[in-house]
């Protein structure tokens, strides 16, 4: 008997939400553009996704991130994000995750790396007091003011915006945005995505809502639902992108000036916008932020252990 399958990973948290990093022993996707191995990863290889982030071995929260080769020749690292719905497009928390993990593993140094992702290359800065810069890819909004019906709700306005994943943005909802309201708050979001999905924008899969924030110095404190129901623990790197576009769209914020975007349960990325064509109302959004190491370690693959996928 040749023993278990042995997947080698590292977990981090970046503002409270989990980065599992699989070095090694992962699905072989083969080569080509990152867009055509995530598609392969979806078709071929969903049970490796299970089996990484689901239970028994993970839960809701975890956002596995898959260590490819760059397809890229200005890349010199390659990512694939996923959760317990599936792949994600990219991942802002994931990337300070990835980068404090191989800046853990002696891999990288401080200094600027860009990192190849199915919705574009990024760059992600390392700094020397360990916080991580990540300039994502080209961040808009699609469309303003969008009202929608919700059963049970009502009308509920927001905006579409892209920031790696697609959000539906939404600043006047009367929700407390607080640890005491979260099961309220992902039923709410939940029935507003579904809205959203059936009236007109079947791409969006993330849910944020803004509040003030009572902390000192912070602008906008946010829930974001992600797409397997459950709520990102961090600010969420690609919803702060897709509020910057909206903030650069509407002239809120200037070029540069920082965004202190507060979590639900009380993290903080800071971001900044740099516009990338004012015409056509994009911006290349600069979300810096820190992760920390929590664990590393191999995951056995038993093929007798009837949970060896995942509960899918
Ligand atoms: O930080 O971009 C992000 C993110 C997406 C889903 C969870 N976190």
């Amino acid at each position: 008997m040749s023993g278990p399958h042995r997947i080698r990973f590292i977990d981090s948290h970046t503002g409270g939400e989990p980065t599992r990093l699989v070095l090694e022993g992962g699905p072989g996707l083969g080569t080509g553009p990152l867009s055509e191995r995530v598609m392969r990863f979806r078709e071929k290889f969903d049970s490796w996704r299970t089996a990484i982030v689901n239970e028994p071995r993970g839960s809701d929260t975890i956002v596995g991130a898959l260590l490819v080769a760059p397809h890229r020749p200005d890349c010199q690292w390659g990512v694939i994000f996923f959760n317990n719905a599936g792949p994600l497009g990219m991942c802002g928390h994931g990337t300070i995750g990835l980068v404090a993990s191989l800046a853990h593993l002696g891999r990288i140094a401080p200094g600027v790396a860009r990192i190849d992702t199915p919705v574009g290359a990024v760059e992600a800065e390392l700094h020397l007091d360990g916080q991580i810069s990540v300039s994502n890819v080209a961040s808009y909004r699609r469309a303003q003011g969008v009202t929608i019906t919700v059963p049970g709700i009502g009308e509920v306005r927001g905006d579409v915006a892209w920031g790696g994943n697609w959000f539906f943005l939404v600043e006047q909802h009367g929700q407390q945005l607080d640890l005491a309201n979260l099961e309220h708050l992902t039923d709410y979001t939940s029935r507003v995505r579904q809205a959203v999905n059936a009236q007109g924008f079947p791409e969006v899969d993330h849910v944020e809502l803004f509040a003030s924030s009572p902390l000192a110095g912070a602008h906008s404190r946010n829930f974001v639902l992600c797409p397997g129901k459950a709520y990102d623990r961090s600010p969420c790197g690609t919803g702060t992108s897709a509020k910057l576009a909206c903030l650069a769209a509407d002239g809120k914020l200037a070029e540069g000036a920082a965004w202190v975007q507060e979590s639900v349960i009380g993290s903080t990325f800071t971001g900044r916008y740099r516009w990338l064509d004012r015409a056509k109302g994009e911006v290349t959004p600069v979300i810096t932020g820190m992760a920390f190491i929590m664990a590393e370690g191999e995951q056995l693959l038993d093929p007798r252990d009837p949970f060896c996928w995942g509960i899918r």
